[in-house]
């Protein structure tokens, strides 16, 4: 079983300018987390909420829901080799393009990997305005 924190700050933090597209995460519910009516903040471009934690169990299906605005990439990262970097291949979740309707909630699936080591283990959720890069470290300046 894995501890799963959400969002918190590993090697890198990505920084993206203020909000003009009404571009959000408004919520994530995951496990234990349930975490909701977070964004619509225009000038929230990274927020760490290391606080949260829920137990995945290894070689589990889990679903993800993601609250959002509208029109946006969505991406989410777990480490699960406790490393600090997400790398492409601990990509959980990968949808490049959403159509939905304003403040829509998605469900995304994914398999814990056997192979992620057990304990605390960090998780970043990122959604970028479409066509934007959807990087887990990406630099906006
Ligand atoms: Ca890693």
């Amino acid at each position: 079983m894995i501890a799963l924190h959400f969002n918190v700050d590993a090697q890198c933090l990505p920084v993206f300018a203020p909000n003009t597209f009404y571009c959000f995460i408004d919520g994530v519910k995951i496990g234990d987390i349930d975490n909701q009516n977070l964004g619509k903040d225009p000038f929230l471009s990274y927020a760490d909420f290391s606080n949260l934690t829920t137990d995945l169990v290894l070689g589990s299906t889990q679903t993800i829901e993601i609250g959002i605005g509208s029109f946006h990439e969505v991406a989410v990262y777990i480490d699960y080799n406790q490393d600090n970097i997400y790398d492409a291949s601990e990509r959980v979740v990968f949808h490049p393009t959403s159509w939905a309707d304003w403040d829509s909630k998605l469900n995304f699936q994914f398999t814990v990997p056997s192979s992620a080591l057990t304990g605390s283990t960090n998780m970043r959720v990122i959604v970028v305005e479409d066509g934007f890069p959807i990087e887990p470290c990406y630099f906006e300046d």
